[in-house]
């Protein structure tokens, strides 16, 4: 489990919504941190040095002081989030719900999601691209979902913050960048102003800020209700 006072390495690329969630749950369980900055644009995940970490060769990758290696990074959030069982509960029913959550996120979420965005904004793929329509066609169903839930539950696996909502909020967040048109969905609005509101909460723009030169997270203010 980890320890208050683990000097973490956080092996990460700032504009990528998955290493981001790893960064705000450190910075909202004030655990101390060490952000190395890897460029995926520049091919710095193909390293045999960066491949030793992650074979899969993507950030984020988080460094324990023991030199073990953890990606995914769902998985370092549960890791990360251990004993905080507001946030990662251990009743069954509610860990499978925060799990149910992570999973939606991985499968239907982020690729749609995360590849649209990342695919548009950095790569330089046209948005009427086959590939891109339909990554966004299956992006507005998962933001279906999500409104769904949303609209009679205040956060996505419970009745409060879990990292299932940690997990949702990058690519959420960074939607209408994608072209997602985020006023059909005013249970995901309420829902991203909820957990800004959250104490500690940090946004992407913050993130951005940090990162200087390498700003290139949404700047446009997308979600005010
Ligand atoms: N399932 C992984 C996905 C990680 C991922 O897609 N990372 C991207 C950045 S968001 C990456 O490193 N891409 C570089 C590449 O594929 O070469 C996770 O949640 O950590």
């Amino acid at each position: 489990m980890p320890q208050s006072a683990s000097p973490f390495k956080l092996y990460a690329d700032p504009r990528s919504g998955n290493c981001f969630k790893v960064w705000l749950l450190l910075g909202l369980l004030d655990l101390p941190f060490q952000w190395i900055s890897v460029d995926i644009l520049k091919q710095e995940t193909g390293t045999a040095e960066f491949l030793s970490m992650n074979p899969q060769g993507m950030v984020p990758v988080l460094q324990l002081r023991s030199g073990e290696n953890l990606y995914e990074s769902n998985a370092i959030l549960c890791y990360l989030a251990q004993g905080h069982f507001d946030l990662w509960p251990v009743e069954p029913l509610s860990q499978a719900r925060v799990l149910q959550w992570l999973f939606f996120e991985q499968n239907n979420h982020e690729p749609n999601l995360a590849g649209a965005h990342f695919m548009t904004r950095y790569l330089g793929h046209a948005p009427d691209e086959p590939d891109i329509v339909n990554r966004i066609k299956r992006g507005y169903r998962a933001l279906k979902v999500m409104e769904k839930r949303l609209a009679k539950h205040a956060f996505m696996a419970g009745e409060t913050l879990t990292i299932a909502d940690i997990s949702l909020y990058p690519y959420t967040y960074t939607a209408p960048d994608a072209s997602f048109d985020l006023s059909r969905f005013p249970g995901v609005r309420a829902w991203l102003k909820r957990l800004e509101a959250q104490p500690r909460w940090l946004t992407p723009a913050a993130l951005a800020a940090s990162h200087g030169s390498l700003l290139s997270w949404s700047k446009r203010v997308v979600h005010g209700v």
